[in-house]
């Protein structure tokens, strides 16, 4: 028997509001087949915010939700690389920095996708198989013919979620650690958390031109963004990323910033279980559902070999300097996405998060992790990763909650970030004392999650 959804009406009594306003937010930054980002400060499609948006818009309109995965698969690398950004021709001049053309010396790799639009180089979290598996489950309440069609496209994706997998699998992770690497602090996704600090300052910057800080622009206060030194770090990697042709085994052997990421596996590990359930649907073979289970295994125990006993925490390991990463943020609850952990690991987590040093913190707006703890000295509550709150991580927080049978935290969470959206709308993160909304407003990827929270994770 298929669970039924809530009620329309009983979604609306509570918080009608909330699901309208998001809805807008997702309409405003809707471009037909893609969404943006932003509306201002990023007006291309990124990767891992399209598989939040996609989760968000399956609530709305699942054929659209499946045309913005379509979209952004119809850029992959022949590699199986999704890009991190695909740029939008049609941006307005000076809006963001760097642009297609920074990047346009991308499309001269034999690997990458017919150009125009360009993308990027680099990749982010794959949170795109997860997307597509809350699709079908919503889907699974519709009518038959959206089931139908839905089932289609769950077989039009498929070999391209395997593909990006395969790739990260591989290219990604030539030791066959288990563990995914990054070139890049913008693959993280958390781009200028205190977890790169070390690495980045590894870097060191030849001859960059002058270039223009777009995203200044678009913040209230400079101090939300990352500094010129950490731009210019960020800037000079892309550079030596376009020397090295974008190869993978360039990159590997050359890049001064070689990272194993555990948020970014631990995702992959959740993502590689939810392909797990499209692969069923669509009658994968034996030898591709053993690679899958094969990886997510692999996975699991590559982030628990980055277990650190004293803090409780899973740790980035840097591989140019062959050391972990000693810093308390976000990133560290990684075993608790990937699922599956011993009972004792499992409590050490769940303390650290309900400490001080998390969610217990004084002083907080909401019982809200924020994204750096605020017990270590890179911690600022206002400055971009490094302390404020994000709701796409409170969301990634909440279903791994809930895979690991912790309902109650779960809706705990839940509940305490419905009233910070209620109360402070769709900014990109938030002050975790204030409350106050910081980064860009009418970010697509929190007005997304926030229409999943309502409706419950159906
Ligand atoms: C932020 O990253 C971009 C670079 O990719 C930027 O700061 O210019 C990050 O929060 C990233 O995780 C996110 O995908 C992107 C768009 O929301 O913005």
């Amino acid at each position: 028997m298929l669970k039924a959804k809530p009620s329309p009406r009983e979604i609306a009594e509570k918080h009608k509001e909330l699901a309208v306003q998001a809805e807008k937010v997702l309409h405003q930054n809707d471009m037909g087949d893609w969404t943006r980002a932003a509306p201002d400060l990023y007006p291309h499609q990124w990767s891992w915010d399209s598989a939040f948006i996609a989760i968000g818009l399956a609530h709305l309109d699942i054929g659209r939700a499946a045309r913005e995965l379509r979209t952004l698969f119809a850029h992959q690398w022949k590699t199986g690389k999704v890009p991190h950004i695909v740029f939008n021709p049609e941006a307005p001049p000076e809006s963001y920095y760097p642009d297609g053309h920074y990047w346009a010396c991308a499309a001269a790799s034999p690997y990458a996708p017919p150009a125009p639009p360009y993308t990027s180089c680099l990749c982010q979290p794959p949170v795109h198989a997860i997307a597509v598996s809350r699709i079908w489950d919503t889907a699974k309440h519709e009518d038959e013919q959206t089931r139908q069609e839905t089932i289609a496209f769950l077989h039009d994706i498929y070999p391209h979620l395997f593909a990006w997998h395969r790739y990260l699998a591989t290219a990604r992770d030539p030791e066959g650690s288990g563990l995914v690497t990054i070139y890049h602090p913008w693959e993280s996704g958390t781009d200028n958390s205190p977890r790169w600090d070390a690495p980045l300052s590894a870097v060191e910057v030849g001859d960059l031109v002058p270039y223009p800080r777009y995203d200044l622009q678009h913040v209230e206060d400079v101090s939300q963004r990352p500094t010129t030194t950490d731009y210019d770090r960020y800037l000079w990697l892309v550079k030596l990323i376009r020397r090295a042709s974008c190869d993978e085994r360039n990159i590997y052997r050359c890049n001064p910033f070689l990272v194993k990421d555990v948020l970014f596996s631990a995702i992959l590990v959740d993502a590689n279980e939810a392909l797990l359930d499209i692969a069923e649907v669509v009658g994968a073979s034996d030898g591709e559902w053993e690679l899958i289970v094969g990886w997510a295994e692999r996975g699991r125990q590559g982030l628990a070999a980055c277990w650190d006993e004293n803090l409780k925490l899973c740790l980035d390991y840097d591989l140019r300097a062959a050391k972990p990463l000693r810093v308390r943020t976000v990133a560290g609850f990684a075993p608790l996405i990937a699922g599956q952990q011993s009972s004792e690991r499992l409590e050490a987590l769940l303390g650290v998060l309900d400490s001080t040093a998390f969610k217990a913190s004084s002083g907080l707006r909401w019982p809200l992790p924020p994204s750096t703890s605020p017990e270590e000295l890179a911690f600022h509550p206002r400055r971009y990763w490094r302390g404020p709150v994000w709701p796409v991580i409170n969301w990634l927080l909440w279903r791994a909650l809930r895979r690991n049978g912790e309902r109650e935290r779960a809706e705990d969470l839940r509940r305490a970030s419905l009233k910070q959206l209620e109360s402070e709308g769709f900014g990109e993160y938030f002050d975790p004392y204030t409350g106050e909304p910081l980064g860009s407003i009418s970010q697509s990827w929190t007005a997304a999650v926030a229409l999943d929270f309502l409706m419950g994770g159906l």
